[in-house]
């Protein structure tokens, strides 16, 4: 009687796990456009085995790394329709979408990384997080991208008259245009994957990125000169397509969004690491490396981007300000 009892229990127990598994189960799809050792696609696949983990397998994911699933202003817009089901973004190419983000990507604005990281961790980060959500994107942690700097094949860049000129491929957005405009160059906004054929057949001239993107990418290759004007810190993000999110529970939620957490951190550890490396490989490599003792005269040139972008969108003159006064 009591074998029968633990036996049929045992069997009972068995169907409950394996209906639970298999109603419930969903493999999340993720869209990265970085190599596999990127700091961004390990903190990325921390999340997912930390979801799976504390789902019990429920949830699974696999991160399609190398940008296989499309360029980044293409795979933004498959997050909001839910084709995608999560991935990490910079907030840069996310300005034609979500108007909040593009706060992030004014030259200059945050006066430092770790003002950048404070600021994203309080009421500026909640501000552009709601602004994601409205349209569709769930950001469940902002990631380190460091600062960007031009690099190119003709020339240093010491002041913004040495970019006169120059052929400089940008992100999509119309503010990194502006940007290169301000300073007299030729802005080409173009994919990622694009950039160093460009560069190596003198479409354009240069770009400008963090060193991990511009090692990562073997840019160094072909853009020796890497002027570190570091004129763009734009924060990234780890975020789930609404879409995606609304079909959790909200104890999965809570998962999702706690892993998300723990992989920023996780993230903004590796990232110190590997911008370190990164420049010694660049420099190994024979990248001619040059600091701008006074970036002042870059600042003062993008006031006209300024003027225009606050000109165009009043209502984030507030956002910007507060970025300004913390800064
Ligand atoms: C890298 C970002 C990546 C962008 C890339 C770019 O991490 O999201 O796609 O720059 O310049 O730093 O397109």
């Amino acid at each position: 009687m009591s074998k029968a009892f633990t036996l049929s229990g045992a069997i009972l127990g068995g169907c409950i796990a394996f209906s639970a598994t298999t109603v419930a189960a969903q493999e999340l799809r993720g869209w990265n456009i970085h190599v596999e050792d990127y700091p961004v696609s390990i903190a990325m696949e921390s999340f997912v085995a930390e979801v799976a983990e504390r789902t019990n397998g429920e949830i699974t994911g696999k991160v399609f790394h190398n940008g296989v699933l499309g360029s980044q202003p293409d795979a933004i817009e498959q997050i909001r329709l839910g084709v995608i089901d999560f991935g990490e973004f910079s907030l840069g190419p996310m300005g034609t979408s979500v108007p909040e983000t593009n706060v992030v990507s004014l030259p200059f604005i945050f006066s430092s990384i770790p003002k950048m990281y404070e600021l994203m961790d309080g009421e500026v980060g909640d501000a552009i997080g709601a602004g994601m959500i409205k349209r569709g994107i769930v950001p469940l942690g902002w990631y380190d991208a460091g600062a960007r700097s031009f690099y190119n094949s003709v020339r240093p860049i010491n002041t913004p008259a040495d970019v006169d000129g120059l052929k400089i491929r940008v992100m999509s957005n119309d503010l990194f245009v502006s940007m290169v405009e301000s300073m007299d160059g030729n802005a080409t906004p173009m994919a990622f994957a694009e950039v160093y054929q460009s560069i190596q057949t003198g479409v354009v001239d240069g770009a400008e990125n963090n060193p991990p993107s511009y090692e990562s990418t073997s840019h160094y290759e072909v853009a020796r000169y890497y002027s570190l004007t570091e004129h763009l810190i734009i924060p990234e993000c780890l975020c789930m397509s609404k879409v995606a999110w609304d079909k959790l529970t909200s104890e999965q939620q809570e998962i999702v969004m706690s892993a998300g957490r723990a992989s920023a951190d996780l993230q903004r550890e590796l990232w110190q690491a590997r911008e370190a490396a990164s420049m010694e490989t660049v420099k190994a490599g024979g990248t001619v490396v040059n600091t701008i003792a006074d970036k002042t005269p870059f600042q003062e040139a993008m006031a006209p981007v300024y003027e225009k972008f606050l000109s165009a969108n009043p209502d984030l003159a507030d956002l910007v300000n507060m970025i300004r006064d913390a800064s």
